[in-house]
């Protein structure tokens, strides 16, 4: 489960803290160093690490938690509420447009779980009483659009493809005036990934983007990729422009650390969790919960 290490790791530290009715600076500085390979361990990019043990220490210092009278407390507190600054804050919604359909489109590399999680999502936005249409923009692969239609089955949620065109813009287009006709008020494009990065890939993106204004454009990101997924949202978000984060695979066994580092990288929020393959495990991502969140619930945490 993502964030386990992490999660035991400062449980411990705060066991050690609970204890304590003073702190001196030595102990802080262990206590820092403590929180530092924590992250380190759970993966968290190491320049993220850095900046963050040093706003953890200028706080501890400027709040004077060396002579409160519950310094351990004041300290656990410092580090959960950066931690929680640090996934974002508070949720991020999506932003629908009043003038319907709202379009989305979801872009990422081959495998980070986009054709999986354009069916959560449309699931997700049926439950809010949206009526949603998905659309097969990943033209490549013929079993890409097969793929998407299983699961639109699945959901009895409408797929839209055109298997005679290869042309990703002319079908997102296509696609529009579907819904328009069939008053379909939320439009998810699932688009081609690649195994790495291309130019060639970026540039459909980005002619897509240019020509179908979307509302949202969201990075799947695959969890379980470590500090590649670091490197992917830089790129994608460099040369493509996102709004949103979806993490996928929580469930994995993930060390979490993307999922600290990708809000941070980019400055665009991560707005839906991905938790695994049933196209019912997605959820609204909550920066607060994320950082309380108990692992006896069986889901990903760090809690302490
Ligand atoms: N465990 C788990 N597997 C997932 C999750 N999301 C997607 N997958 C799996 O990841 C694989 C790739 O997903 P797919 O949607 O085809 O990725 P795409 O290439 O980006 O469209 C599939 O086997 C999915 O079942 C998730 O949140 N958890
Ligand atoms: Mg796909």
């Amino acid at each position: 489960m993502a964030f386990e290490g992490l999660s035991n790791r400062l449980q411990e530290i705060t066991r050690k803290l609970s204890g304590k009715a003073r702190i001196t600076e030595s102990d802080l500085k262990d206590i820092l160093r403590e929180v530092k390979l924590a992250l380190l361990e759970a993966d968290v990019n190491y320049k993220i690490v850095k900046e963050f043990i040093s706003t953890i220490q200028e706080k501890a210092l400027g709040q004077d938690v060396l002579k409160s009278l519950t310094p351990g407390q004041q300290v656990v507190k410092i580090v959960r509420d950066e931690l929680i600054e640090l996934l974002g804050g508070t949720e991020s919604k999506v932003n629908f447009t009043p003038n319907p359909p709202t379009i989305i489109m979801l872009v990422g590399l081959q495998g980070s779980g986009k054709t999986t999680t354009a069916g959560k999502l449309a699931n997700l936005f049926r439950k809010q009483g949206k009526k949603p249409l998905l659309v097969a923009c990943d033209v490549y692969r013929p079993a890409a659009i097969k793929q998407l239609q299983v699961v639109g089955n699945q959901l009895n949620i409408p797929v839209f493809s055109n298997e005679q065109s290869k042309d990703v813009v002319h079908i997102a287009k296509q696609a529009i005036n579907v819904a328009i006709s069939k008053l379909n008020d939320v439009i998810i494009l699932d688009t081609a990934g690649r195994l790495q990065i291309d130019e060639e890939l970026m540039q459909e993106l980005k002619n897509v983007k240019a020509s179908v204004k979307p509302h949202e454009i969201l990075l799947v990101v695959d969890s379980m990729t470590g500090q590649e997924a670091v490197n992917v949202a830089d790129t994608f978000h460099k040369e493509v422009g996102i709004d949103g984060i979806i993490l996928t695979k929580l469930d994995g066994d993930t060390r979490g650390g993307a999922a600290l580092s990708v809000k941070k990288i980019t400055g665009r929020p991560i707005k839906f969790a991905a938790t695994g393959e049933k196209l019912s495990d997605l959820e609204i991502f909550y920066p607060d919960r994320m950082a309380r969140k108990n692992i006896r619930y069986g889901r990903y945490s760090i809690c302490y």
